[in-house]
């Protein structure tokens, strides 16, 4: 018999899930649940066929270079930025993802939040932790309103539209921007209005950041971004680390340019810039917007689907349900 292509899985996930592709591949698991070498990564793949990787693996030209039967990477995540397209693309190896079953999850915790951040509940707690409260007080922690105010939502795919949806039982009035107007169906859907990004930094009392990171959006959020919005509103991130210049962030929450901010992602993470670590009007989680069971379950189980396809086998044999052809667009 011919032998089984083999595939390998970068870190353990769900074993019940993962099975499936034993019913179809010889495969390679490992027991590492953080980051591999680039050469590990490299070593791994050019005795693979096809892999499962996560936003922990990053692959690129180097990591292919000897990767001489792989013919499929499935990433477990929407966000693909850890894949060089390209760089597959030109060795005709395909790159799926995983959009849509992390939506609503992801929604949620981006609204959950933007409203830790407006009504400053980390900084409470931390403040009444540490033993300062001595007695309630009248003017102490005031925080920005949610409902009535305006939010503002950069990139509005599939998660941008969860959170505009929630938005309507706060009573919000919503603006996006994005590359291209969204059909007038979904607009009327979640009550958004398309606006000019400067007019969207100016205009939002609460800003989510939900687009995906490529070289082009690098820092979209700079010093010049930040200037333009309210000294009275919140900037919440669930998107990636790169596109906000932290520095500037940091400067303008310390300089009460901006009220507070929410952020799940970060350009260094795992380490936390150190100037954000320091200003109190921040709530920092460490990029857990997808982080429920029954998501992460899902995300893995579609990331399985995508490759027993992109491999050739299974009811959707050649045809992976969630094909990336194509950097991140902006
Ligand atoms: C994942 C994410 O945790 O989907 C994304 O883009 O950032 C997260 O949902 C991560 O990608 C897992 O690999």
């Amino acid at each position: 018999a011919e032998p089984r292509p083999r595939v390998w899985v970068s870190q353990p996930l769900y074993p019940d899930i993962e099975a499936r592709l034993d019913a179809w591949f010889d495969v390679t698991r490992t027991s590492q649940v953080t980051d591999h070498a680039p050469d590990a990564i490299a070593a791994a793949l050019a005795e693979a066929d096809g892999a499962l990787v996560t936003l922990n693996d990053r692959i690129g030209a180097a990591e292919v270079a000897n990767a001489l039967r792989l013919r499929a990477v499935a990433n477990v995540g929407v966000g693909y930025n850890n894949l060089d397209v390209a760089a597959l693309a030109a060795r005709g190896i395909v790159a799926t993802n995983t959009p849509g079953v992390l939506t609503e999850t992801t929604a949620d915790f981006g609204f959950a939040l933007m409203m830790a951040a407006a009504r400053r509940i980390t900084e409470a707690e931390h403040w009444l932790r540490e033993g300062r409260w001595q007695g309630w007080g009248f003017h102490q922690l005031l925080g920005a309103d949610i409902h009535g105010s305006t939010l503002g939502i950069l990139g509005m795919g599939r998660i941008g539209q969860g959170i505009a949806r929630r938005a309507r039982g706060f009573d919000m009035r919503v603006l996006y921007h994005n590359r291209s107007r969204l059909p007038e169906a979904i607009e009327r859907d979640c009550a958004a209005t398309w606006v000019e990004r400067d007019a969207l930094f100016a205009d939002a009392d609460h800003l989510v950041l939900v687009l995906p990171y490529t070289a082009a959006n690098h820092h979209i959020v700079d010093a010049a971004a930040l200037a333009r919005m309210k000294p009275t509103a919140t900037l919440t991130s669930i998107a990636r680390g790169g596109l906000i210049d932290e520095d500037a962030l940091a400067d303008a929450l310390q300089a009460g340019r901006l009220a507070a901010a929410g952020l799940d992602v970060f350009e260094g993470e795992p380490v936390v810039n150190p100037r954000l670590l320091d200003c109190r009007n921040v709530v920092l989680t460490p990029h857990i917007a997808s982080a429920s069971l029954p998501t992460r379950r899902a995300m893995v189980s579609l990331a399985v689907d995508n490759l027993i396809a992109a491999m050739g086998f299974g009811p959707d044999a050649g045809r992976p349900p969630s094909v990336v052809t194509a950097p991140m667009a902006t």
